[in-house]
């Protein structure tokens, strides 16, 4: 009876609501089968944590009918290699852009009124008093935001800027006349965002073209008081660049929930700076939002298992 299911390699261990879902449904196989093939005929792949999927995992696993990915950035996953092969793949968007957003202001609120610094400091032997005179933060309310890439996320974003009164500037591939006047939004050149944006915030997807989009030379036009924000993905972001810059205090400071590499290597400079806030890859990371990708990700998972359309397929 378990022969007849379909095969599917996931890089487990899934969470138990993804489990729930395909209990009954399909044969999960580990992971380490994309390296070196198998003799059992794979009919799809589970992408749960980012591994790479590409032209040699496929070639290795001819059989593969749908390529499933758990979120909505399919950055490593090699969408031109899964066309070539006429395998569709799937994501879940929208369902997280709420989640996500939360979370890009998280990191912004805690990045510019020092919160994770506060907190260690409130936790170490070194806090004997209390004193009006420090850990002095930034303002959000009545600042300008940045957002780079103004997508369902960036849209989410730039919501919860305008209601801390913030005005919203924006830098997107296409301009987007038609959120200027209802957000409202300004849209400026990437030059002009960096200069005036008291927060800037990364909102695009990794591609070739956002592959280190933020440098040395991006770093240097941002203001001395200014937190850079990334919910998008780490190497959107020249880490060197950005820890150059935070050492030498060139700006107020970042709050990342991504890094590249990532996780970052124990002990890397950009662990040691008290500038920077750092979260582990949580922007979609709540009960609720987490329930929908399952949902989302496992009904297009068994529909191209049966060979029909995904309800959510990836354009390449
Ligand atoms: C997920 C994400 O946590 O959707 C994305 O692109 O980065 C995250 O929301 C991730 O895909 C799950 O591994």
């Amino acid at each position: 009876m378990q022969n007849s299911l379909p095969l599917v390699i996931a890089d487990g261990p899934l969470a138990p609501a993804i489990l729930e879902l395909l209990d009954g449904r399909v044969e999960l196989l580990p992971w380490e089968l994309t390296a070196t093939g198998s003799e059992r005929p794979i009919d799809g792949i589970y992408s749960y944590g980012h591994l790479t999927v590409d032209g040699p995992v496929l070639d290795r696993l001819p059989g593969v009918k749908v390529v499933s990915n758990y979120g909505v950035g399919v950055d490593h996953i090699h969408l031109a290699d899964a066309a070539a092969r006429g395998v569709p793949v799937g994501n879940t968007p929208g369902v997280l852009d709420g989640a996500t957003a939360d979370m890009g202001f998280t990191l912004l609120l805690a990045g510019a009124r020092r919160l994770a610094e506060g907190d260690r400091y409130s936790r170490s032997d070194g806090f004997t008093h209390y004193d009006p005179g420090y850990m002095l933060g930034q303002e959000a309310h009545g600042a300008v935001i940045g957002i780079f890439g103004m997508g369902r996320i960036g849209q989410q974003v730039a919501r919860r800027a305008l209601a801390f009164d913030m005005q919203v500037v924006y830098h997107n591939r296409r301009r987007r006349e038609d959120l200027e006047a209802s957000l409202p939004a300004r849209y400026l050149s990437k030059e002009e965002l960096l200069a005036t944006a008291d927060y800037v915030m990364l909102c695009t997807p990794l591609t070739a073209e956002t592959t280190g989009y933020i440098g040395a030379a991006e770093l240097a036009l941002m203001k001395p008081t200014a937190l850079l924000v990334n919910i998008a993905r780490g190497a959107v972001v020249d880490t060197d660049a950005l820890t150059n810059a935070l050492a030498e205090r060139q700006i107020f400071g970042a709050a990342l929930d991504v890094t590249d590499p990532e996780p970052l290597p124990r002990g890397h400079r950009l662990l040691e700076l008290d500038n920077v806030t750092i979260a582990p890859h949580l922007g979609s990371a709540t009960v609720q939002t987490r329930q929908r990708m399952a949902e989302m990700s496992v009904a297009n998972l068994l529909a191209g298992l049966s060979g029909q359309p995904l309800p959510h397929q990836v354009q390449s």
